[in-house]
């Protein structure tokens, strides 16, 4: 019920601005949180460890924090703590008329990713530790925070976080040692691209779209884009290439950014 008025009203709003709601308001947020946790959560259930935490268990859920945000490109509250190793379900309410969206990171990684935010402002992302939110909808989020550091919350969309739509989040504890190796700056893992030559890039289906024509690919480097790893919605010029592809397909293709859309071609499977 949510979540069909939550497509409803960015239907509305695509009508109303297609130009702004593009950037995160396409996706199909009924599929996009069922694999959401699928996607990234291997088979202990555990995800992918960032500097800011992990995918957390909805089971081993220690306090819910909710959080709204508005059109004056604010979050309330700004500013959270959190005790190193709880599991925070968040629950993310957009009470404007925009859309608007919670991402956790590095001040760093926010930082990098505001950046391609406004360059590429129709870039549709999806990563557990990111909330797109219609407007008058809300957004779950269950998060682990087993790193303790500064990090922070943003609003990503083109224009939102330059207004200084962000927060503060301090996760406290001491720090165990293998922690100072993942909070080094996100490298470039070594090869990724080189190997694999100037403009094909190496990813990893997730979901495919046929309707719509678009995949959602978790990436390695892009470099004739100039742009680091992360999930991302590609669409595709001919169709006929999705009815091959499945959930899990490591593929290799040429990403090209043309008409304010990502574009997938040349997809091979390795
Ligand atoms: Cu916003």
């Amino acid at each position: 019920m949510v979540l069909q008025k939550a497509r409803l009203a960015s239907l509305v709003l695509l009508l109303i601005q297609p130009g702004l709601s593009l950037a995160h308001g396409n996706q199909d947020h009924a599929n996009m949180k069922a694999a959401k946790h699928t996607a990234d959560q291997g088979k202990a259930g555990v995800g992918k460890q960032h500097p800011w935490g992990q995918t957390g268990d909805p089971d081993k859920v220690d306090r819910k924090v909710e959080v709204s945000m508005s059109d004056a490109m604010r979050f309330s509250p700004d500013s959270l703590r959190v005790e190193k190793g709880e599991t925070i379900h968040f629950v993310v309410r957009n009470e404007g008329k925009l859309m608007h969206e919670f991402v956790l990171g590095t001040t760093e990684a926010l930082n990098e990713h505001a950046e391609l935010m406004m360059k590429y402002p129709n870039m549709a992302h999806d990563e557990p530790y990111m909330a797109h939110v219609a407007p008058g909808a809300s957004e779950d989020i269950i998060w682990r925070f087993n790193r303790s550091g500064e990090f922070g919350f943003a609003c990503l969309i083109a224009g939102h976080y330059q207004a200084g739509m962000k927060g503060t989040l301090s996760v406290q504890g001491p720090a165990t040692p293998d922690e100072k190796m993942t909070h080094k700056k996100p490298g470039h893992s070594p090869g990724d691209a080189r190997k694999s030559g100037h403009d094909m890039t190496e990813g990893r289906v997730r979901r495919v779209n046929r309707e719509q024509g678009t995949v959602m690919i978790e990436h390695g480097e892009i470099p004739n884009l100039n742009m680091p790893p992360m999930a991302m919605m590609f669409h595709v010029e001919d169709t006929d290439v999705l009815n091959s592809l499945k959930p899990g397909d490591a593929i290799r293709f040429k990403a090209l950014h043309k008409d304010r859309k990502f574009i997938a071609t040349d997809i091979q499977a390795p």
